[in-house]
């Protein structure tokens, strides 16, 4: 049983975003942090760090513009001299004064045009970095009721994703990603898991959706989504952080790491653990006011503890109290598995690998913090837009 866990567990990989590595705030404030990334490849040289502590983080999403560079082979290459691959390519249609009122739902065909071909570039970063997915976010929607004609604008989705749909080559995926509201207060173009499920579907295998945890009203049962996309076979994939109020992007598994256990075991339970399932666990996450890469490294932990104590869960005995109808009974085999401390199986398993038991603690008595505070000076620090 431990030895199959285990197994279970050196095969995992956890995505971290460049983005985590550069200055981020609120729109109140960005707090400047010391040693931040100047550009993309000083964000790669910070998330190896995070892979050589955790032995389980070895993708970087990228987004585009932020992670920009005239050569994206180079950028590729050096990711595998530091033992990292290229995830996900995060496209940006958000952040342009053209996108007021919308991107590939905006009225305005220009402008559907401009935010379409921006998409079809990120294919092309996808064919230069060897990157196999794609993932589609928009911000697109409208404020007040009657500002625009809501089918309309799902028309104008429809035709967009198609265009990328069919721009992506073999062994490519998309990854439609929904969120409940903000910036639109109103009516959000992709709002819920059905409105994305439902475009993918029409579309084709290639379209998938992925669950950003921080993206539901308070209260939904995500393990459920979670159950039905898999069950549907159109998971693709989680961008993972931690909630309390509205779109947070805290350290995942923070302030409901009881959740973060029963979306593991719902993906678990679903066959979608493991390589050959396709779902990519990737953290989409920000670090306003705490370190960055401590706080990577705390977050892929969470992750971890998260899918140790899920496949700890005694299924046969799950399986024999839900058929007895012994309600207490079953919830008693959940919380068992929850209730586990992971943390010695899991410090067991990094010194198996070579690794220090206590990625916190290596981390910060390995002095690389201190150094690239020393090494990086001057330049412009990477930051949320930039
Ligand atoms: C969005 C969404 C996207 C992420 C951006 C930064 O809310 O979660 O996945 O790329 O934020
Ligand atoms: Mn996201």
């Amino acid at each position: 049983m431990t030895t199959d866990i285990k197994a279970a567990l050196r095969a995992q990989a956890i995505e971290t975003p460049s983005w985590a590595y550069g200055n981020s705030g609120t729109r109140f404030k960005v707090f400047a942090q010391p040693g931040v990334p100047r550009d993309p490849f000083e964000k790669l040289a910070d998330a190896a760090q995070v892979h050589a502590f955790t032995g389980i983080a070895p993708s970087v999403a990228l987004h585009i513009p932020w992670d920009e560079v005239d050569d994206y082979a180079a950028l590729s290459a050096h990711a595998a001299g530091l033992g990292l691959r290229i995830g996900a390519i995060n496209s940006n249609v958000f952040q342009d004064d053209d996108y007021r009122l919308g991107s590939v739902t905006n009225p305005d065909a220009r402008i559907r045009r401009k935010a379409t071909d921006h998409l079809l570039a990120c294919v092309d970063v996808m064919d230069a970095t060897g990157s196999d997915t794609l993932k589609l976010w928009f911000s697109d929607g409208i404020n007040y009721p009657g500002q625009d004609d809501l089918r309309a604008r799902q028309d104008r989705l429809a035709e967009a994703l198609s265009e990328v749909y069919d721009r992506l080559g073999e062994g490519q995926r998309f990854l439609l990603e929904y969120k409940l509201f903000e910036p639109a207060f109103y009516a959000t173009d992709v709002p819920d898991w059905g409105t994305a499920y439902a475009h993918c579907v029409r579309l084709g295998e290639k379209a998938q959706v992925v669950v950003d945890t921080g993206h539901h009203a308070p209260g939904t049962n995500i393990e459920f989504i979670v159950a039905f996309l898999l069950r549907e076979g159109r998971l693709g994939g989680f961008d993972f952080n931690s909630r309390f109020y509205a779109d947070d992007d805290l350290m995942v598994g923070s302030a409901d790491p009881f959740q973060l256990f029963r979306i593991m075991f719902e993906v678990v339970r679903g066959g979608g653990y493991g390589p050959e399932s396709g779902v990519a666990f990737m953290l989409d996450q920000c670090h306003n006011i705490e370190p960055k890469i401590a706080g990577q490294i705390r977050s892929v932990m969470n992750v971890q503890e998260a899918t140790a104590k899920a496949l700890l869960v005694d299924t046969g005995a799950l399986a024999a109290a839900q058929a007895a109808g012994d309600v207490l009974g079953a919830n008693a085999v959940l919380m068992d598995a929850y209730n586990t401390d992971v943390r010695p199986l899991l410090a067991e398993l990094r010194a198996e690998a070579g690794l220090e038991p206590d990625p916190m603690a290596a981390y910060a008595r390995s002095g690389y913090f201190e150094r690239v505070c020393a090494e990086r000076v001057g330049g412009t620090q990477a930051g949320w837009g930039a």
